[in-house]
């Protein structure tokens, strides 16, 4: 792999880690308030997918500050949502699970589980008739499979030869139910099977993670119509931070950890660069909790805007 990009994907994968136990951090001092999934140990494959797929709509899960930061969106902007304040990107109204920035085609992401899909799915649809070459991908966790909007989203994608490319994470985990306890089998891209190809990843491993998200986009380019692909990965923190990630054994979270994403790319670095990229990535996590704590809160007055159009409210009034 090209040595710029690896010191990019390595640059982004440290930020996304540090940016991570940030908001930990302020989550505990209760500057953070709501719902807050963390992607620690799962940082590599948000980096390495966003930046294969540079080009095209992306449509994601809840646990997305990474994917987010990666895709391009300044972490101070990430983490003033984080702090419901009016300088985050999505004006501070969306917090942890939806952010959402058209200018970087990025739709963000969605608390119901599996629930972009469809969404993903009609933007495929718009795309293709637009004769827009880039597609779309969504990514979305293994526990998303088991629901019905994934099997929809499937059908009518396969039916339409959409260029949808379908990334699932499957960290074997939908909160703290085991992959085995509500599905037949522990690779999700067996549901997928008979309705288009479908590609398994090490999750862990970012480079493969690189590579295979961008021959899926390559695939949905050329007209072939949807593709899934599946990368497994882990999580070292709980679900969200209401979870001690009690379930999980000292041997399963040793395991885990034995595959760091983030050790991976730093192998094939020059330590001092390493050590450079880490020190700015944890200077510019610094900024962004320094310009999230300073931002104002939203103005009261705005509690209604974009609830409706312009048009709208002038019909109800
Ligand atoms: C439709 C729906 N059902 C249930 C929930 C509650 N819920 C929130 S997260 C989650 C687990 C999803 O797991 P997975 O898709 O594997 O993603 P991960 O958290 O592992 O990234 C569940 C069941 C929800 N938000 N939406
Ligand atoms: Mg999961």
């Amino acid at each position: 792999m090209d040595k710029l990009l690896l010191e990019e994907l390595y640059y982004l994968s440290v930020l996304g880690r540090a940016f991570e136990y940030a908001a930990k951090e302020h989550y505990m001092t209760g500057e953070i308030s709501g719902f807050l999934h963390l992607d620690i140990g799962q940082e590599g494959f948000s980096v390495a997918s966003m930046k294969a797929f540079a080009k095209g709509d992306v449509f994601t899960t809840y646990r997305e500050h990474v994917l987010a930061i990666a895709r391009g969106i300044e972490p101070k902007l990430v983490m003033a949502e984080l702090f419901g304040k009016v300088t985050g990107i999505s004006e501070g109204r969306g917090g942890s699970m939806h952010l959402f920035d058209p200018s970087h085609f990025f739709y963000g992401g969605d608390a119901i589980v599996g629930g972009h899909l469809p969404n993903a799915v009609g933007c495929a649809w718009a795309r293709k008739y637009q004769g827009e070459e880039h597609g779309v991908m969504a990514v979305f966790g293994d526990g998303a499979t088991n629901g019905g909007a994934f099997f929809e989203s499937l059908n009518i994608a396969a039916a339409q030869k959409l260029p949808l490319v379908f990334l699932c994470e499957n960290n074997r985990y939908a909160i703290g139910t085991r992959i085995d306890r509500v599905a037949p089998f522990e690779k999700q891209a067996e549901k997928a099977k008979p309705y288009m190809p479908t590609v398994e990843v090490d999750g862990m491993d970012p480079i493969a993670v690189y590579h295979a998200v961008q021959k899926a986009q390559q695939h949905v380019s050329e007209g072939h119509g949807p593709i899934f692909v599946e990368a497994m990965t882990c999580r070292y923190e709980g679900h969200s931070m209401s979870d001690a990630n009690a379930y999980r054994s000292t041997q399963e979270m040793n395991i885990c950890k034995q595959q760091d994403p983030l050790e991976k790319l730093k192998a094939g670095l020059d330590p001092e660069v390493a050590k450079a990229l880490d020190e700015k990535a944890q200077k510019v996590v610094d900024e962004a909790v320094s310009f999230a704590a300073e931002s104002p809160e939203p103005d009261p007055a705005d509690l209604k805007k974009h609830i409706f159009t312009e048009e709208t409210t002038h019909a109800l009034s």
